[in-house]
């Protein structure tokens, strides 16, 4: 088939989601054109399937906001036409689903639509009632919706009332990436760059520093727990909100246990060095860094918002607090970590959970699934 894919291209996990998607698609054999405002930060490979199209949005100073929306659809439509798409796969419902509506109708084409929720578009978009009926309008008119995760479902149901039925796809990983293979030897390495003692535990979180991450639950239970276990806290990535963590760790007096690593282009590393993983947003509609986490090995605490508690099992596959209990969260750091028995079995569920419930090969089969229906229509 030819698949056009519109996504947003920085680090995130719905543009990681749409790169890999497409990669996939492109080694099943099919045609796959990235149509986007730069290349997928992911998209590291060269296939002979893969056609990337950039679009620039152009900044005159008589528009008051650059024409995205405008822009993208434009570009989606040229490819429709030019390469005669059979589906367009868009990725949030605001603005890509409704953008890609706009490009169907540019090119004349009957090109199909699927439309991905990857949560950001619904659990806080979708509070705002400015933007509910572009919302609702993307999905209805979408010829197939999907969402990343049950949760996410149900808040889209609940938040924007779409009269369409809406199919959960989870989110997959990379396995060929994300593993627990070098693990010590990565580990050791990496220990060693950042003074990080061989037998120090390594507690890990990575995010765009979002307010809804909720950082400062992860730092406020490390540092109960740290009296207790010795522990480092290495946080990845950047945001918003780093300024007020850097300054929440000063106060605390834990300088010389939190290492602010920054963004990272190879984030797998620092999911081989750890052996924990925390992520205890107040909204999550999956948390795909989770998933990454857990396949090399680290063993995660998260809280109860959204589609977490779909990734995991709690007490089996690690743990699940309420979202801002940070002592809570502080009790399982330690159980976690001062248990080498306890440890070793909850790693080995997680393990086996992601190889039966998440494996990449049957997630993508079904977004294939879905692909092949449209065709047959
Ligand atoms: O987590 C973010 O803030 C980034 C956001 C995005 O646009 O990539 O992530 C959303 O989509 C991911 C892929 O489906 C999910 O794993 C994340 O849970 C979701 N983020 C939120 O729901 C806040």
């Amino acid at each position: 088939m030819k698949i056009g894919i519109t996504c947003y291209p920085g680090v995130g996990g719905s543009g990681i989601i749409a790169t890999e998607l497409g990669i996939q698609m492109a080694k099943r054999g099919h045609q796959v054109h990235f149509i986007t405002s730069k290349v997928p930060f992911r998209l590291t490979i060269d296939h002979p399937n893969i056609y990337v199209h950039q679009t620039d949005v152009n900044s005159y100073s008589v528009f008051q906001y650059p024409p995205y929306d405008i822009t993208i659809s434009s570009k989606i439509a040229e490819v429709i036409k030019y390469y005669d798409l059979d589906v367009i796969h868009m990725h949030y419902a605001v603005p890509h689903a409704v953008c890609g509506i706009l490009a169907k109708q540019m090119s004349g084409s009957d090109v199909k639509i699927v439309t991905t929720l990857h949560g950001t578009d619904i659990t806080v978009l979708g509070h705002d009632m400015t933007l509910t009926s572009a919302i609702k309008f993307g999905i209805e008119s979408s010829d197939i919706t999907t969402s990343v995760s049950n949760s996410l479902k149900e808040d889209t149901y609940r938040l924007i009332r779409p009269e369409k039925e809406i199919t959960t796809v989870h989110n997959f990983i990379d396995e060929n990436k994300f593993n627990m293979s070098d693990k010590e030897y990565t580990a050791a390495k990496l220990k060693v760059r950042y003074g990080i003692n061989e037998h120090t535990k390594v507690i890990m979180h990575t995010s765009n520093f979002r307010a809804i991450k909720r950082i400062e639950d992860i730092i406020r239970a490390f540092n109960i727990a740290s009296s207790e276990i010795d522990a480092v806290l290495v946080l990845v990535g950047d945001g918003p909100e780093m300024n007020r963590m850097r300054h929440l760790v000063t106060d605390l007096g834990l300088t010389d246990k939190v290492i602010f690593a920054g963004q990272q282009s190879d984030v797998v590393r620092f999911y081989k060095m750890s052996d924990c993983f925390m992520l205890l947003s107040e909204q999550e509609s999956f948390g795909l860094a989770l998933l990454e986490a857990m396949n090399c090995g680290a063993v995660p605490i998260g809280s109860t918002a959204g589609g977490i508690s779909e990734v995991i099992q709690h007490d089996e596959t690690g743990y699940i607090t309420d979202v801002g209990n940070y002592e809570q969260a502080a009790r399982y750091i330690v159980a976690l970590l001062s248990n080498d028995e306890k440890y070793k079995t909850m790693q080995q569920n997680m393990l086996n959970e992601i190889e039966s419930r998440f494996k990449s090969e049957s997630i993508i089969d079904q977004y294939e699934d879905l692909y092949f229906s449209l065709k047959e229509e």
